[in-house]
């Protein structure tokens, strides 16, 4: 075993730490790190937060931090690349808003930038959830900002996912076309202190109406984070979205859907890995990106050729 995944095992939280530093830098070992982690994968309950910038994401977590960790049950938080323009610099935020849950050894909370990976972020930030799984804890919370390709292939890799929306924002058009609305699980109206929560509500039963999902029908929690309402029943439907998972067939495909779309996934970064050290490595195929009248249809074709007959 992967001696990380051995000190992880034995809830070693500086080794946990070095593990997603390791995710993130796309190391040489992360794969076989990885199937080591999965080996010992407990059972967490992986769940996202998406919205859009300022919505009230952090607040949010913060509250539904204090809330589990009442219940006995232990979290662990990635929020995913706080310093993309879109959130400007919110790590800050974030650490105010949740400093004082630094000092709980039953809480981990850690940030990820990682767009250059090989992977994509989407991919890192899975491997990360399953790290803090294997450490151990029960609830696995991702923040995210609903923008973007990468946060919505982020949001399939979660169980449930949570997304924050504001009375009066005027961001669910946005979100709408950006195909946000049909991942969600759960529609949370935070700011319900402010006026228009009606008004969003029924928008928001008006699409579901139009959609008709089979199964699981998305509930609606109006929550206000800055005074602490709405986190029981939170909780509560994140709970029941859960065991709808486990308990039923709609949730089984699903859950089989995206075993499929990760296998693939790490197939084609496994190979990409594969063929672009070749290219890199291959001082000629260096040498003919200078030609700019080369045909990239026909390099990419017989590169690629090339480097399947090598493994014959
Ligand atoms: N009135 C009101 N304000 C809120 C509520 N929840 C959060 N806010 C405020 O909204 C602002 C943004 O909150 P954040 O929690 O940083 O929002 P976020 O979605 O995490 O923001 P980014 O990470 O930057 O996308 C802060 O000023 C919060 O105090 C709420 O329920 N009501
Ligand atoms: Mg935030």
């Amino acid at each position: 075993m992967h001696p990380l995944a051995e000190r992880i095992q034995n809830q070693d939280m500086r080794a946990l730490a070095r593990a997603i530093t390791l995710i993130e830098n796309d190391d040489d070992d992360k794969l076989e790190l990885m199937s080591d982690i999965f080996s010992i994968q407990k059972q967490a309950h992986y769940i996202g937060i998406t919205g859009s910038p300022g919505a009230g994401k952090s607040s949010l977590i913060n509250r539904l931090l204090t809330y589990i960790r009442r219940l006995d049950l232990t979290v662990a938080v990635i929020a995913v690349d706080p310093t993309s323009p879109f959130s400007g610099g919110s790590l800050l935020g974030d650490r105010t808003r949740m400093n004082q849950h630094f000092m709980d050894p039953g809480i981990f909370i850690r940030s990820m930038a990682t767009r250059g990976s090989l992977g994509g972020l989407a991919r890192s930030t899975k491997d990360a959830i399953r790290v803090c799984d294997a450490y151990g804890y029960d609830v696995v919370l991702v923040e995210t900002v609903g923008v973007g390709q990468s946060e919505l292939d982020i949001m399939k890799a979660v169980d449930t996912t949570g997304l924050v929306l504001t009375p009066n924002s005027g961001d669910v058009l946005q979100i709408f076309k950006a195909g946000i609305m049909e991942i969600a699980d759960l529609f949370i109206i935070n700011k319900a202190d402010l006026p228009g929560v009606g008004k969003l509500k029924a928008t928001l039963e008006e699409y579901m109406m139009i959609v008709q999902p089979k199964g699981w029908q998305p509930p609606i929690i109006p929550t206000i984070s800055t005074e602490n309402q709405g986190m029981q029943e939170l909780w509560e439907k994140m709970s029941d979205h859960q065991t709808y998972l486990y308990e039923t067939n709609q949730g089984r495909a699903r859950r089989e859907q995206q075993l499929k779309l990760e296998v693939y996934d790490l197939i084609r970064e496994e190979i990409w890995r594969e063929v672009r050290t070749e290219i890199e490595q291959d001082q000629r195929k260096q040498e003919a990106f200078h030609n700019p009248d080369a045909d990239p249809y026909q390099l990419a074709r017989s590169w690629f050729q090339n480097w399947m007959r090598k493994g014959e």
